[in-house]
């Protein structure tokens, strides 16, 4: 008998998993368990399909005042340090016209805190995306960039969401969450803002009827427990405002980092942090094993472990390979799809939202 019968019993009985069973989960070494049990959650919740999208990162600046000791070196640089870059709106543009295809649904734009921006940089970015692909949907900035532009704009936060939805926002990208728990948070992310503001700033773009993303920065300092803590905070904004989408849980990447002495994840822990999220956020409809991290031969086990959605064919990623991820920089569609299919799922094909794709050639 396994000691994790209590847990998936609950589980069986669609009753709502503690903070202890959370860490319990996360203790186990009986992985084939705790994986099956996230899979019976993952195929009640999403059946046998596995979500992927076609879509494009564009970062537009490294430069970031804030002195993040995950980012900063890796991908950021501070105002005047070598390294730095800042596209300028028609680099944007253009960048974006190259990597433009007809299967293109998503541009996934972030970017650091660059003091030299306006606010109106960042309106202008998304009008002029919008105007020349009005088909694209433009999934743009972080809570922790909203926070930022409250700043610069001297604008209520409320005025801020509207003007962006305004200028063609469609919903948000779930970075900057990092971990939640004040011990461990400056620690990795400086004085970003804290977890209780990344929290209510997402609860307002909510409110304004623009769904968001959520992410958990895992595998550097932070303790079993402050995972689970970081998880039921995001349950309980979920069951308030049911704006979250996916939750994608980011294995660390020390390389180039103050952390670089730091070991990479390992593949138990990598698919027990998939499995557990699938357990504990039984309110999030989408739970993503974001290949670029993972390498895709994991994302494609965690299919099986609770994971319901590869993230997309990316093409360029810049923050977590300038912290050295192994993987290629973009997959095509056929090479995720197989990747599904050999997990024994169906893929599909899906836009930001999570509506299916129809295609008429499966080329590119
Ligand atoms: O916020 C930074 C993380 C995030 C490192 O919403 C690092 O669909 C690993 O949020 N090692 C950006 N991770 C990526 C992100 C994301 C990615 C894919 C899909 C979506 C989505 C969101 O990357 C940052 C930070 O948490 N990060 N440095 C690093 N060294």
């Amino acid at each position: 008998m396994s000691d994790l019968n209590t847990i998936r019993g609950k589980v069986d009985r669609k009753e709502r998993l503690s903070f202890e069973d959370g860490v319990k989960l996360f203790r186990s070494n009986d992985i084939v368990e705790v994986g099956r049990i996230a899979n019976r959650l993952r195929e009640r919740i999403n059946g046998n399909n596995a979500y992927y999208n076609v879509n494009r990162h564009i970062n537009y600046t490294n430069v970031c005042v804030i002195d993040c000791q995950l980012c900063q070196g890796a991908y950021a640089r501070k105002p005047g340090e070598d390294g730095g870059y800042t596209m300028q709106l028609d680099q944007v543009f253009r960048f974006a016209e190259q990597e433009y295809t007809d299967s293109l649904t998503e541009f996934h734009i972030v970017g650091g805190l660059n003091p030299a921006l306006p606010y109106q940089y960042y309106l202008d970015l998304l009008r002029g995306l919008r105007e020349r692909f009005p088909l694209v949907h433009l999934k743009a900035f972080t809570m922790v960039e909203f926070d930022f532009f409250v700043k610069i704009a001297r604008q209520p936060l409320e005025s801020i969401i509207a003007d962006l939805k305004e200028a063609g926002l469609g919903s948000c990208p779930g970075g900057g969450a990092e971990i939640f728990a004040e011990r461990a948070r400056p620690l990795i992310a400086g004085h970003k803002i804290s977890g209780a503001r990344w929290l209510e700033v997402a609860r307002a773009v909510h409110k304004a009827g623009i769904r968001t993303n959520a992410t958990m920065l895992y595998g550097h300092i932070e303790t079993l427990e402050e995972r689970v803590d970081h998880l039921i905070r995001l349950r309980e904004l979920q069951d308030e405002t049911g704006g979250f989408n996916c939750f994608i849980p980011l294995a660390f990447h020390p390389e180039h980092t103050v952390y670089a002495h730091l070991p990479t994840t390992t593949g138990m822990d990598d698919l027990k942090t998939i499995a557990v999220s699938r357990l504990m956020l039984d309110n999030f409809p989408h739970i993503k094993a974001y290949w670029v991290t993972l390498t895709p031969s994991l994302a494609q086990v965690a299919l099986r472990f609770g994971a319901d959605d590869l993230d997309g064919t990316i093409i360029e990623e810049r923050i977590i390979h300038g912290a050295g991820t192994p993987t290629g920089l973009g997959m095509t569609r056929p090479q995720i799809e197989k990747l599904i299919r050999d997990a024994g799922r169906t893929p599909i094909e899906r836009d930001t939202l999570y509506t299916p794709v129809q295609r008429v050639s499966q080329l590119v």
